[in-house]
């Protein structure tokens, strides 16, 4: 088998294989287009009794979204083709959240943006001592979406989730487990896909569940980042940085956002707070979703996706360059439900 993803049944499992290991599983349209099909029949077949998604490659489980070919489509004039990418992956992130039987990734690997969206939203998120997890979208001056704003501030809380967006933290095995974002640790991927396969989900877990080794550095600075990443604008959330006692703490997140796009920043406080009013997922990724359309159209896209994925100098020229000159109002004007 040599789809960018295949898809089968084996044994009562509906097997979702992502394997375009040479762009480390970030999604193509291709990809989101086979796994809805996947998903929306085995809804409704009785033969089916679970859904497991994983990597057919040792280097990664989903590397993100393809936000290359969406560059290229908006700098050809058809930015219709990127809004059909993120409405189809959108929905089929609805799909995994939704969904009506267990839903298991093994997350071997990195999982970033669109690949934590299509691990997330399902049942079961067992991670390895190999799995990494991070949203990185500041850096294409883009914003995190996939559910990740709606879901991420439920699975641990609006401060931690807002710091995990806008800083783009890589989570260890343990960060992923204590934010939420994974249920079950193993330390052989392929013994509990077998184990899956060929007992039950109930026995895999009973015989490979266990605790990772080291333990959670995210949950080290949780206090730090209650005090300073709840505030309601990033205006609020910087002032409260300035302010606080933990230099250490201050010039770590400095660290992590030196190559952020200012309005991207701006933006996610923004999306994360009005995600804290929605009430359903759906709600969640229609809010991002009015996000994502209006970034993409912004000069800060192609320009933070070339700097990171095309020329990969890393040396965006954001627009506009300082916090200072954001204006909010852009952002706030995108949703249809006002708070
Ligand atoms: C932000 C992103 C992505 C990213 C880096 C960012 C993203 C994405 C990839 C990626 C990485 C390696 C690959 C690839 C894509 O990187 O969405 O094809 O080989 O897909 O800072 O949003």
């Amino acid at each position: 088998m040599s789809n960018v993803v295949n898809t089968f049944v084996q044994n009562s499992t509906g097997m979702v294989e992502l394997n375009r290991p040479k762009a480390l599983n970030s999604l193509n349209q291709e990809m989101i287009d086979l796994v809805q099909e996947a998903l929306t029949t085995w809804a409704d077949d009785d033969q089916v009794q679970q859904v497991l998604i994983y990597s057919s490659s040792e280097r990664a489980f989903c590397a993100g979204g393809d936000v290359r070919a969406v560059r290229e489509s908006v700098l050809e004039g058809d930015v219709a083709a990127g809004d059909k990418y993120f409405i189809d992956e959108f929905a089929m992130n609805n799909t995994l959240g939704t969904y009506p039987k267990p839903v298991i990734s093994v997350i071997n690997g990195v999982a970033m943006g669109g690949g934590m969206g299509i691990s997330m939203h399902g049942s079961h998120r067992i991670v390895t001592e190999k799995a990494f997890a991070s949203m990185p979208e500041m850096a294409i001056g883009y914003v995190p979406d996939v559910g990740f704003t709606y879901f991420g501030q439920r699975a641990s809380s609006l401060a931690i989730a807002t710091f995990l967006a806008v800083t783009g933290w890589r989570m260890s095995p343990a960060d992923m487990l204590w934010a939420g974002v994974a249920t079950h640790f193993v330390e052989d991927a392929q013994g509990f896909i077998d184990a899956v396969l060929n007992e039950s989900l109930d026995g895999a877990l009973e015989k490979f569940s266990t605790q990772p080794t080291g333990s959670s550095e995210l949950a080290g600075v949780a206090s730090q980042i209650e005090e300073t990443f709840g505030h309601s604008s990033w205006a609020l959330i910087d002032a409260s940085l300035r302010s606080h006692p933990d230099a250490e703490f201050v010039a770590k997140v400095d660290g992590l956002m030196a190559s952020a796009a200012p309005a991207s920043v701006v933006a996610t406080v923004k999306l994360m707070h009005q995600n804290s009013e929605a009430t359903t997922l759906r709600e969640g990724l229609d809010n991002e979703l009015a996000m994502s359309l209006y970034m993409i159209r912004q000069p800060d896209f192609a320009e933070g996706v070339r700097a990171v994925l095309v020329d990969k100098d890393r040396n965006a020229a954001f627009s506009p360059a300082n916090y200072e000159d954001v204006d909010e109002s852009h952002f706030v004007t995108l949703f249809q439900r006002s708070s």
